[in-house]
């Protein structure tokens, strides 16, 4: 039986892999953060008590940016394999706490690397990488041969998490590698992520306790993908004879404004825009009501305008393709938000 080690277990990736692992039969070790808030809405559905349910997950206290205690845990466990999920990951806010995010998320897989050097044990490790790293795209679509550009101190503390796992792989041939993954949602979406505030914000406005939604960018377009099928693909990479970096996205990409009409539709509100730029509005066609207004708030000092995945590689190296698509993901987010608001 395989023991893997996760960190941000709490976040919707981790609670996804901790599934996917548990299903699989490894022995799961979850990292987690002191809170003062119990935090754990995206995990609750598992066990954690081992006097009932002997391989439920494990829980563990840690912090990305304490290696005195990401040391001990490794060096304690051995973990086969580790999956760096932990991250200040939202890109507006990483130009609020900028040293914070790349303490987090650039030193954070360094200390982990170190760990596992340390402990000599034969631990894979997989990074999550991102496509914010393209950022202002030189090329699309966007492959693992193309040059980054990264926008934000978010990708660019990621960006160095990204040459660190390589360096380590080839100066000291450990089983390293990064997951450059597209925008990936799913009902355990943190709800300050565009498709996450939008699906529960039309459902609060359906059940009349919201009157309207404030957004930014609405032209900004993504690929978006499932998030249940992303961790598989995290999975698959760590059983790879050598490790190597792989895109993964659905090769598909739309904007924030089609996600908008989308999940009003799904209520059966037909949205009309109107005006143009922090005026423009998006107004019921039927009553005539605002719903969406521009919050100059949301914008970035500098913007992702576009993303574009080309996934080729994944397919031929892990066999592993996109299933949901866009509007899908729309509607599955959607009819969970109707029913939890
Ligand atoms: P998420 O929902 O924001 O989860 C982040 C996790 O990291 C949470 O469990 C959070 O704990 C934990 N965390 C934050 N700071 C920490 C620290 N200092 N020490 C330990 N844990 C910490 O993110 P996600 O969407 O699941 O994404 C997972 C990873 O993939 C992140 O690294 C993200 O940057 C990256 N990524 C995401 C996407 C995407 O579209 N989702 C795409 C590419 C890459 P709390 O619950 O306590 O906050
Ligand atoms: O923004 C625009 C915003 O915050 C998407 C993270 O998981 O994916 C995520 O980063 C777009 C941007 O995701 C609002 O300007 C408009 O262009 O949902 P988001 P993100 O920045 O793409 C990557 C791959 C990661 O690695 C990250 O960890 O939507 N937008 N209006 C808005 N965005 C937000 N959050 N809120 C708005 O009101």
């Amino acid at each position: 039986m395989k023991t893997a080690l996760i960190t941000g277990v709490t976040g919707q990736d981790g609670s996804y892999l901790a599934d996917l692992l548990l299903e699989k039969d490894y022995t799961v070790y979850g990292l987690r953060r002191r809170s003062s808030t119990h935090n754990i809405e995206n995990i609750q559905h598992l066990q954690f008590d081992p006097h009932v349910n002997k391989n439920s997950l494990k829980l563990l206290y840690g912090d990305l940016s304490d290696s005195s205690n990401l040391n001990r845990l490794i060096d304690k466990i051995k973990p086969d394999e580790i999956y760096n999920l932990a991250a200040q990951s939202h890109v507006r806010v990483s130009f609020d706490v900028p040293e914070y995010t790349a303490d987090v998320d650039a030193l954070g897989p360094l200390r982990i690397l170190e760990a596992i050097r340390e402990s000599n044990a034969a631990t894979r490790f997989y990074q999550a990488s991102t496509s914010e790293l393209y950022g202002d795209v030189l090329e699309t679509p966007q492959t693992e041969k193309t040059p980054f550009n990264p926008q934000s101190p978010y990708a660019i503390a990621k960006h160095y998490a990204f040459q660190i796992v390589k360096n380590y792989r080839e100066a000291y041939n450990l089983y390293a590698c990064n997951g450059i993954l597209f925008n990936h949602e799913s009902p355990r979406r943190g709800p300050t992520f565009v498709t996450r505030k939008i699906t529960v914000t039309v459902a609060r406005i359906v059940k009349k306790m919201q009157e309207r939604l404030y957004l930014g960018n609405l032209d900004a377009k993504r690929d978006w993908g499932y998030a249940p099928e992303f961790v598989e693909a995290m999975w698959q990479m760590l059983q790879q004879e050598k490790p190597e970096d792989i895109v993964i996205g659905t090769g598909e990409t739309h904007s924030v404004r089609e996600f908008v009409e989308h999940a009003f539709a799904y209520v059966n509100i037909a949205i009309v825009w109107e005006n143009q730029g922090v005026d423009e509005v998006g107004i019921d066609k039927k009553t005539g009501k605002t719903l969406v207004s521009i919050d100059p708030y949301y914008y970035r000092p500098t913007e992702v305008d576009i993303l574009l995945s080309d996934p080729s590689l994944a397919k031929k190296k892990l066999n592993w393709s996109p299933k949901t698509r866009f509007k899908e993901i729309v509607e599955i987010m959607m009819k969970s938000d109707l029913e939890k608001v």
